[in-house]
């Protein structure tokens, strides 16, 4: 198949690894630290996990154990939404086993956690493998969304691994699919089905950090990749200084994506749900929030400017929140009388009547098109698809007619013109830049010392990564370390803390103080292309959320 030269390049591309596991792979030796306990509810998170609680944080020295000769066979999978970097973890978990014994095999699991239960599979070569290294998507092996969750799914999990003979499993994915992954590490434990489970983490979301784990894999290389569109978008409205562009950006719970992409471009405004939700700011609010910096800048000859917006900041202002889990729960309970339903005003009123008072005022201030994508199908835990709603659309739909109104009241003497972007399938799959090819690299390398070390139920973790690749810490720590309870579908479980944006972290308070000159004046910044050879400095940094927080 013919390749372009950047891909070629690319292939050629070493990743770095932090300084200890730069070492012969059969020289480290594990070290275990302190004996760990979950942040919150910890009677009931060591009362579900007997096995994998509690158990000490560990790091890779140089010494002369012999734990990772041994041959065995490891099965890796990839989970939900692609992440740049995907391949890079399965490239460096395959020269990692490979390296500590050439007959050890890697098996990938096609299409998901689903490739498991289906017992579709893939043994990786040398050949194939070198075809994907640095490359972005997941397509190496494909991903999907199906949840490994109930005790049925686990023992087909063991019967299929052991009919592989794979004792070693990797779960590559977010904080569904690690919760899932520890989880499932437990049950092996608890039924002696000789598997160890490593999580590795990944989304481009960003939601998946602690101490631990400093950034999801794939966060950085998507948010270079919007910041680069943003910045070119901002030249455009530079130069003919006749558009307002409403950009919603990924980032289905949190807004750390908007946020890293407002810190690297500075536009005129940047919505962050998080806040929206503290102040229990209403459409009306956020509307008119927008409004005043649109007619502050017309005041000064400006009818041009650049607004970023969460994906998921419909389901934080309290109106649509409330709205959103009323129609969940209605969609749900009737979906055959809905479905037999024809036309759209056979829908709305259907709808209309079975909601509560303020629902239906919620409901009906929307325009028609946000109505009915609110409607639309729901994802398979019946919750609304909000990638799929025009935010950005229904905003500017909202602050014409505002304007429009201002205008007629003499208070507004500007000219709007509003127009509608989303990027977020545009950064999933980008060639990783040079700092997630490296952490990805390393996740999936360590991932094999964890394994080989029979660290079941722990995360890959890599840390101290606003330094130099060489100064990296490597090392795993157990993932009920990060869990707390949940109410999830009614019940309480154990899961994985989403981690949202800080009002009061570094990278919040840098955005807040800076906003009201960046929303008056033009201080764009072009941040350009990810760049892959050339000085450190422009190649290898990563985000500024990072390195806010580590300040
Ligand atoms: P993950 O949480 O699985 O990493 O996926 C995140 C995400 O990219 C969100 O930003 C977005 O809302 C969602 O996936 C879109 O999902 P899909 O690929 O199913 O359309």
């Amino acid at each position: 198949m013919e390749q372009s030269p950047l891909q070629k390049a690319r292939y050629a591309y070493q990743p770095k690894l932090p300084g200890i596991l730069r070492e012969k792979i059969t020289s480290l030796e594990i070290v275990k630290g302190e004996k760990t306990a979950s942040a919150t509810d910890q009677q009931d998170i060591k009362s579900l996990f007997p096995h994998t609680y509690g158990l000490p944080r560990v790091s890779f020295a140089k010494g002369d154990s012999n734990a990772t000769t041994k041959k065995i066979n490891v099965g890796v999978v990839l989970s939900g939404g692609q992440a740049p970097g995907g391949h890079n973890v399965i490239s460096g978990l395959y020269d990692a086993i490979k390296g500590a014994n050439k007959d050890s095999k890697l098996i990938g699991f096609l299409g998901g956690p689903s490739g498991i239960l289906n017992d579709e599979t893939l043994e990786f070569t040398d050949e194939f493998i070198d075809g994907y290294r640095n490359t972005g998507g997941f397509d190496i092996i494909g991903s999907g969304r199906t949840k490994l969750e109930s005790k049925e799914q686990f023992a087909i999990c063991a019967k299929v691994c052991h009919k592989h003979d794979i004792s070693a499993l990797v779960i590559i994915g977010g904080d569904d699919s690690n919760t899932n992954a520890a989880v499932l590490a437990e049950y092996f434990l608890q039924t002696d089905a000789g598997i160890s489970v490593v999580g590795c983490p990944k989304t481009i979301d960003g939601d998946l950090k602690n101490e631990f784990i400093e950034i999801s894999f794939g966060f950085d290389t998507a948010t270079k990749t919007y910041s680069e569109l943003i910045g070119n978008l901002m030249r455009d409205a530079n130069s003919s200084k006749k558009y307002w562009h409403f950009i919603k950006l990924m980032g289905r719970s949190a807004s750390h994506i908007a946020l890293e992409c407002a810190l690297r471009t500075q536009p005129n405004a940047c919505l962050i749900s998080e806040e929206i939700e503290a102040n229990a700011s209403s459409l009306e609010e956020v509307v008119d929030y927008l409004v005043n910096i649109i007619a502050k800048r017309a005041d000064n000859g400006l009818d041009y400017g650049i607004i970023l917006i969460p994906e998921g900041v419909v389901e934080f202002i309290p109106e649509v929140k409330a709205l959103i889990a009323e129609l969940n729960t209605l969609l749900a309970k009737e979906t055959s009388a809905y479905g037999d339903l024809k036309t759209w005003n056979e829908q709305y009123a259907f709808v209309a009547d079975r909601l509560g008072d303020a629902t239906k005022a919620a409901f009906s201030s929307l325009p028609v098109d946000i109505q009915k994508q609110l409607l639309m199908d729901r994802d398979p835990h019946g919750n609304v698809q909000v990638s799929r709603i025009e935010t950005e659309k229904m905003l500017i739909q909202m602050v014409d007619a505002k304007l429009a109104k201002l205008k007629k009241e003499g208070t507004y003497k500007g000219k709007f013109t509003g127009l509608n972007h989303f990027f977020g399938y545009e950064g999933r799959c980008a060639f990783p830049s040079n700092f997630d090819a490296d952490y990805c690299y390393s996740l999936g390398y360590n991932a094999y010392l964890l394994l080989a070390n029979d660290c079941s139920g722990y995360i890959s973790s890599v840390t101290n990564l606003t330094a130099p690749a060489n100064e990296w810490k490597a090392g795993g720590f157990p993932i009920t370390m990060m869990m707390n309870m949940e109410k999830r579908h009614g019940e309480m479980k154990p899961v994985i803390k989403k981690a949202l944006v800080e009002l009061d972290g570094a990278p919040f308070r840098y955005f807040a103080s800076h906003r009201d000159t960046w929303a008056e004046e033009t201080s764009f910044l072009f941040p350009g292309a990810i760049q892959y050879f050339g000085p450190s400095e422009v190649c290898d940094l990563t985000t500024k959320t990072l390195v806010l927080e580590q300040e």
